[in-house]
This record gives structure tokens, sequence and C-alpha cells, in this order.
């Protein structure tokens, strides 16, 4: 049997790749000419652990291979992006635009699985386009189901086999067929329900942690105020046995908390007044930790230069989407145009196109920009900040963000 795996990202590209070390035949498929001349060289075009292996074998093997043409297969999984319009609203033009390519070769009794995080409503969404492009069908036996993924970056190879899975079907029998597929590599819980429950459980899941790290968010900026270490409050009252605060931070980033919150509101606005007010704490955050080093550079008597150590958007990876750490150092290269902005980022060796056009930004290593700074902004929990000696900070005024160095 022949899957056809439509965009091969983060989530796509390990899902064909595990697929096919299960003894599935694989296409991929990606608009991204770079993205299919990687695959087909048995290279990972961004950093995952393990996913490298898997994908050179599989391509060896002749069980993986990729092209920026959909081919007809017998399942297809979509995994494009669904980034948000200006309004919020979430943006199903990429969902589309792969359902229009998959219409044509359909016979009517294919399986076509939404994997792409939605708002709900958004497989319906998808079966209807594909009907009105296909009214022929309308009578057929496609079965259309939405499988949301819960891998965590960094830990995608092994949570796509552990994690349990919901698996929502337009009908039963769609549920059925795609759990039937899901089962070659998952060994998790499979959980059958509808297609829109499902849509709206990996919102849910998201937003229930963007609530809970803006309620962190919140007690920092009040401990602030109190004169209060908020790391230790959160670490007293996590002992009780029935509370667990998340850690506050610089704000909240990456292409999931921060973004699938909002296709909530968007889906009921007048309902949702918590989940937006917890977006808004949350992106209200960098501005907070500007105004922390405004005090700090009030303080000195010259010009600070000041370190901005991090700017990916959670430790130990190099991922830079909505990066609360990459915008900060970006809005104190303009607050601060006399300073020298030395940043910190281990993970990536290229300046940041956020950082590119600005002249007062150096991107260092951290020991050279800890000998120099006269402020240290810690924005990233990476291990390697983790390790500097409290001798490398003296003298200097440090915000901690993360509360690596209390
Ligand atoms: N963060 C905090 N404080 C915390 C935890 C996280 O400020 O206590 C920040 C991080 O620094 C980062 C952001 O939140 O900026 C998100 O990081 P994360 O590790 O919480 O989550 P992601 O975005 O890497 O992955 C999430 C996961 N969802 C949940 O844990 C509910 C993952 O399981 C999902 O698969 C993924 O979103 C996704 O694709 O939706």
């Amino acid at each position: 049997s022949r899957v056809v795996v439509v965009g091969l990202g983060y989530i796509g590209l390990p899902t064909a790749a595990i697929l096919a070390s299960r003894g599935i035949k694989v296409s991929g498929v990606d608009v991204n000419e770079a993205t299919v001349d990687a695959v087909n060289a048995g290279r990972v075009p961004f950093v995952e652990p393990a996913l490298g292996d898997f994908v050179e074998k599989a391509v060896a093997d002749g069980m993986l291979s990729a092209s920026t043409e959909t081919p007809a297969g017998e399942a297809y999984i979509i995994a494009v992006p669904t980034p948000f319009n200006a309004d919020k609203s979430a943006n199903l033009d990429y969902i589309k635009a792969a359902a229009g390519n998959v219409a044509p070769l359909l016979q009517g009794d294919e399986l076509l699985i939404l994997e792409s995080t939605s708002p709900p409503g958004a497989t319906e969404i998808m079966a209807e386009h594909i009907y009105s492009i296909r009214p022929d069908l309308r009578e057929s036996n496609l079965l259309f189901a939405h499988c949301p993924e819960r891998v965590l970056p960094g830990r995608v190879m092994e949570e796509l086999v552990t994690n349990d899975r919901i698996v929502g079907g337009i009908t039963r029998e769609a549920a059925e067929a795609a759990r039937d597929l899901y089962s070659v590599f998952c060994e998790g819980e499979m959980l059958l329900t509808d297609a829109k429950t499902a849509e709206m459980a990996k919102l849910v899941e998201n937003s229930y942690r963007d609530v809970n790290i803006a309620f962190a968010n919140e007690l920092s900026v009040i401990s602030s105020r109190l004169g209060i270490n908020v790391w230790e409050l959160i670490e007293l009252a996590n002992h009780h046995p029935r509370v667990n605060i998340l850690q506050p931070g610089p704000g909240v980033g990456g292409h999931c908390i921060a973004v699938d919150p909002w296709f909530i509101v968007a889906a009921a606005p007048e309902e949702s007044l918590l989940i937006r007010q917890a977006r808004e704490t949350n992106d209200a955050k960098p501005n907070w930790v500007i105004e922390q080093v405004r005090q700090a550079a009030a303080g000195l008597s010259r010009t600070p230069k000041i370190a901005a150590l991090g700017l990916a958007f959670k430790a130990n990876i190099d991922d830079l989407r909505e990066s609360p750490a990459l915008s900060i150092a970006a809005q104190l290269a303009d607050e601060f145009p006399e300073s020298s902005i030395l940043a910190v980022e281990p993970h990536v060796s290229a300046m940041p196109k956020a950082l590119a056009g600005k002249s007062n930004v150096t991107l260092e290593e951290t020991d050279a920009a800890l000998e120099n700074a006269d402020i240290v902004v810690l924005l990233v929990d990476h291990d390697q900040f983790k390790a500097v000696p409290a001798t490398a900070l003296a003298g200097k005024a440090i915000v901690d963000t993360r509360g690596l160095w209390r």
C-alpha cells in the first residue's frame, strides 16, 4: 500500500519516516524543492534528534521518496501549516491547496487524514472542498479523519510511538481506518471520536498549557512588585499535592502554544474570555522584560553593552519560530541604539533575519558576550547557560527571565 504524506515539515517528515520504517511505502510531497531534494538525499532539513537516521534508512531502502508533485495513493496524510490571518482566524489556504492537488487523483475509496492543527470544523471543510472539485465522489466511500499530533519538538521520534493518539473521523468507519493506519507505529492508546472533537482536543491541550504559563507569568510580575522570588514561590506552592504551576519566562513561543488558542478564540469569541486573556498576558511579557532592562540601564553611569543569552523559543533547540527571546533581542537593538547588543545562540550559526538589518547587533560566543556585557539578559534556559559560573556574572546587572541563576 502507498501512503502519501503532504507537507514534509516538523510533523509530516517524521510521520512519513516512521511509516516507512514499518514497511509502508511512502511518498512525501512538499512545495519546497530544497526540502524535496534534501529528503531524496536522505537528509533532514531541520534539527530533530534521531529523525536523520530514520530518513536516511527509509530512503536507502527505497521505502521513502519525495516530490513536488502529488502522486496517487491509498491513503493521504495532510500535514501542512495552518497559520493565522491578521484577525487571528485560521488560514486554511495550505490545507485547501493540498486537498486541491489530491482531489483529481481520487477513486472514491481512499482515506484522507488531516494532521495539521486546525480550527474546529476544518476536516469537514477539507471534505467539502474536495467534493466541490469532485462532485462525482459525493456518494463514494471516501473516508475523512483528523489525527492531531501531540509530539514535543526535540522528542518527536520517541513520542510518535509512545503517545496516546486521538483519532477523529467524520464517520466511525473513517476513524477506524485511520486508527488501523496509525497502529502500524503507534504503541499508545488510540482514542476514537468525531473529527470536530479531535480538532478541539488538540487546541484545548495547548490552551491549557498557555493559560497555566500565563498564570505563572502574572505571578512573576506580581512577585517583582512585592519583592518576592517567584521561582521559590512556585516551587513552594507546587509542593501542594494538587497544585502544579508551570514556569514563568520571557513569553510563550513556538508555532503551537502561541498560535492554537487563537483558533478557539476565533471560533467562539464571546465565550473565550480566559483563553484570550492568557494569550494577551503571555504576549505582553516581552515588553515587561524590556522594561526590566530599561531599569537596569538607568542604574548605570555609561551606555551599557547588553548580552542577550538565547534566541530560540525554548531550551536546547534551534527553532526560532514565534520566539519571544528573538523578538526581545530585536527590540533591545531598537530601544538602545547606542548600545552593542551581544546576541548569543549556541544552536544557530547564521544571523537570524529578525536581527540582520540591525547594525548594533553581533552574534557572539557565550564567554565573549559575558566578558564584555554590562547587562546580561538571560532569555532561554539552554544547558550551556546553566553551566555559567557565578564568577562570570559578578558585577553585572542581570535580568534572568527563566530563573536559571537564582
Ligand atoms: N514555556 C514557559 N514555561 C513553561 C513551559 C513552557 O514559558 O513552564 C514556554 C517555552 O519556553 C516555549 C513555549 O512555552 O516558549 C512552548 O514550549 P512547550 O515546551 O510548552 O511546548 P511546544 O510548543 O514545544 O510543544 C507543545 C506541546 N504541547 C503540550 O505540551 C500541551 C506538544 O506536546 C505539542 O505537540 C506541540 O505543542 C504542538 O505541536 O502542538
